[in-house]
Formats: structure tokens, C-alpha cells, sequence
């Protein structure tokens, strides 16, 4: 096929992955904005290269034709998460959406591959529009954690550098590695709640003191520099005691006086 007719073909894979990227990188600010730990730590999206769909389709005898429908990944999004646990509720996420239908989930958690690969795969039906209406098109997400990332994607370039011809010494290691990921997960489940606990902390100062330092710029419209300069002095002295309430309350304080001056400027 000529280069131009792959472009036409894989333009709605595009943006498709184009989409699904902004909408779970938006749901990771949705989930963030509102003070909420997010399940979805990072998301990236590929159009799978033109040299793998040629791979795939000599590999599983598929023809030009059988392209669209046989092979399910030319669009492509990882989703890769903190936690194990997180991956269910990303998977939740997926089901509950009225933008993506379910074709398949295959599950390479609870069933690994003999090479040590773990990672949950939702194959997805979704619909894109092109400028010859609409077209309903596959795409892979791949849902991990960030030790499974680590590891698939070291595996993936060895895979590349070998094409199926993995000396024995690297598949064990590989394998030994994959085992010391499950651990490492395992070990990290643990303590989650914990971490949990302290990026939620970090997020909840961060968005405070976000909120002081937009009220303190809005008020150099408004309020003499005296009073600024004392804000400020006062936003240091609270700031540097590292006490999220006592900066919580001086946020709603600055507030109130911010809120005066917006009524002062409205007469
Ligand atoms: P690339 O370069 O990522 O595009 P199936 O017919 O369902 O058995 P299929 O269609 O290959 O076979 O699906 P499968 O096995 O679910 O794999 C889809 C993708 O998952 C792969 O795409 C890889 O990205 C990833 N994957 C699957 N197995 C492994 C593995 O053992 N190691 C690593 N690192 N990744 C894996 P492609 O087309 O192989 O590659």
C-alpha cells in the first residue's frame, strides 16, 4: 500500500489515540482538582508503527483487507498506575463509560504470559469523527502498574534486539526479574494507604497554597501595599510551621478580606 493510503487508514487511529489520551489525562485533573487520589498516575498513546502492523499481519497471515478488523492495537494507550489495586478501578472506570463499548478484557495479571509479562488489556470499540461522518474503530488500552511498565518495557526492547531469539540466560533473568516485580508490587500494596495518605497530603497543601498566592496577586489590585506586605509576612510565618490547618485557616481568612474588596469594588 502506498505511503499516502497508510496515512488515510491510520488518520482516525490518530485521533483516536489523540482523544483517549485527553480524556483520561482530564480525568487525572478532575480526580486531582477535587482533592482525590487518582487511580490513573500517567497515560500515554501510540499509533502503532507501520513496520509492526506489516510484523503482525506476515505473522498472523492477515491480509489487507482483514487489517481493521484482525488486529486489535493500531491505536494504542497505556495507563500505567501506582498501585495494583488501582488497576480495578481503572478498569471500572473504562466499563462504566458511555464513550467506549467493551469488545474484550484480557486479563495478564491473574494470567501472566510465559514470559514474565503482566499488564490487563481492555480492547475497546470507539467512535471517531472523520470528515466522511463517523467510523467505529479498536483500540488496546493497557492498564499497569509502574514496576510492570518497568520491566515490559525493558522486555520489549530485549524482545526487539533478539526477534525471537532470546538467549536462555536473558529469559531467566527476565523471569526472575518479573517475579521480584510481583514482590515489589505486593510490598508497595501494603503500604498504600500510607502513601496514599502523604500524596494526599502534599496535594491538599499544594491547592492552598495555590489558592493564597492567587489572592495575594488579586489583591495588589485592590489593597495598599502596607497591608500586602503584612499578608505576605503573615503567609510566610504560617507557611513555615508546616501546619496544613493553620494554612487552611489563613486561606479562608484571606478569603473573607478578598471577598470585602470585591464587594467595596462592586459599589
Ligand atoms: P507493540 O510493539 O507494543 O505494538 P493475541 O492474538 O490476542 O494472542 P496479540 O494481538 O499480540 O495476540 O495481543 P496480546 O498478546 O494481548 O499483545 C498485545 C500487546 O501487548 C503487544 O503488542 C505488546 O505491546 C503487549 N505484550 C503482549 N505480550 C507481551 C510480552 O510478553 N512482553 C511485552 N513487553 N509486551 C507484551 P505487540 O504488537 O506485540 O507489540
Amino acid at each position: 500500500m502506498e505511503i499516502q493510503l497508510w496515512r488515510e487508514l491510520l488518520d482516525p487511529y490518530q485521533l483516536a489515540v489523540d482523544e483517549l489520551v485527553l480524556k483520561f489525562s482530564h480525568m487525572i485533573s478532575e480526580f486531582r482538582n477535587s482533592n482525590k487520589y487518582s487511580p490513573i498516575e500517567q497515560v500515554h498513546g501510540r499509533v502503532k508503527k507501520i513496520s509492526s502492523i506489516l510484523d503482525k499481519m506476515q505473522k498472523k497471515h492477515i491480509s489487507m483487507e482483514e487489517l481493521e478488523d484482525c488486529i486489535d492495537d493500531i491505536a494504542g494507550v497505556r495507563i500505567i498506575c501506582q498501585f495494583v489495586e488501582d488497576i480495578d478501578r481503572v478498569v471500572d472506570i473504562i466499563r462504566k463509560r458511555s464513550d467506549m463499548e467493551i469488545k474484550e478484557e484480557k486479563d495478564y495479571i491473574t494470567n501472566m504470559k510465559d514470559s514474565g509479562y503482566r499488564s490487563y488489556h481492555v480492547i475497546i470499540w470507539y467512535d471517531v469523527q472523520t470528515f466522511d461522518g463517523p467510523k467505529r474503530i479498536q483500540a488496546e488500552i493497557q492498564i499497569r502498574t509502574l514496576a510492570m511498565d518497568f520491566w515490559a518495557t525493558i522486555e520489549h526492547s530485549l524482545q526487539y534486539k533478539y526477534k525471537g531469539n532470546m538467549p536462555e540466560h536473558i529469559k531467566d533473568k527476565l523471569s526472575s526479574a518479573s517475579n521480584a516485580i510481583i514482590l515489589l508490587d505486593t510490598e508497595m500494596s501494603q503500604v498504600r494507604d500510607e502513601i496514599m495518605d502523604a500524596q494526599n497530603m502534599f496535594q491538599v497543601k499544594a491547592k492552598i497554597v495555590s489558592d493564597i498566592l492567587i489572592n495575594i496577586q488579586n489583591l495588589y489590585r485592590v489593597a495598599n501595599k502596607r497591608e500586602i506586605v503584612k499578608i505576605q509576612d503573615e503567609f510566610f510565618s504560617v507557611y513555615s510551621t508546616e501546619d496544613i490547618e493553620k494554612l487552611d485557616r489563613f486561606s479562608k481568612q484571606l478569603d473573607i478580606i478578598s471577598e470585602g474588596y470585591r464587594a467595596q469594588s462592586l459599589y
